[in-house]
């Protein structure tokens, strides 16, 4: 795949703040937050998005899932909820082409999206 600013990221080209990180993935705060807490986990391993992955990348799956998680508790919105969004796809919203996990929170959040 092409590579995208969240590689530079993930390879340490790109200075971020780096929240999380192990292994699979690196967190960091999302540049144009929707949440007073908008974090992005992203693995380091460039995959497009969730419907690019393979039975290989259960690890790399778990690993985003758990990060996701120690953000929550890290930055202490863990005990009012948390939602963790993925989007896969133009029409879902992904405008950068390489997997990131949203994990917002501090507020009330609405549902369904639009
Ligand atoms: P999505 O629409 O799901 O592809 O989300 C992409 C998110 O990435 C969007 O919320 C803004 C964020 N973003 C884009 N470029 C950068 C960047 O260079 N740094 C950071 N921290 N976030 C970025």
């Amino acid at each position: 795949m092409e590579d995208t600013i969240f590689g530079k990221i993930a390879r340490g080209e790109i200075a971020v703040e780096r929240l999380y990180e192990d292994d699979w993935v690196v967190a960091f705060p999302d540049l144009n937050p929707q949440a007073p807490v908008h974090v992005l986990v992203i693995p380091k391993k460039p995959v497009k998005n969730i419907l690019d992955l393979g039975p290989e990348d259960r690890e790399l799956a778990g690993s985003v899932l758990l990060a996701c998680a120690a953000v929550a508790r890290k930055l202490g919105i863990d005990s009012s909820g948390v939602r963790v969004v993925l989007n896969a796809g133009s029409d879902a919203g992904q405008t950068v082409w390489h997997l990131h996990a949203h994990v917002l929170g501090g507020r009330a959040l609405s549902w369904p999206p639009g």
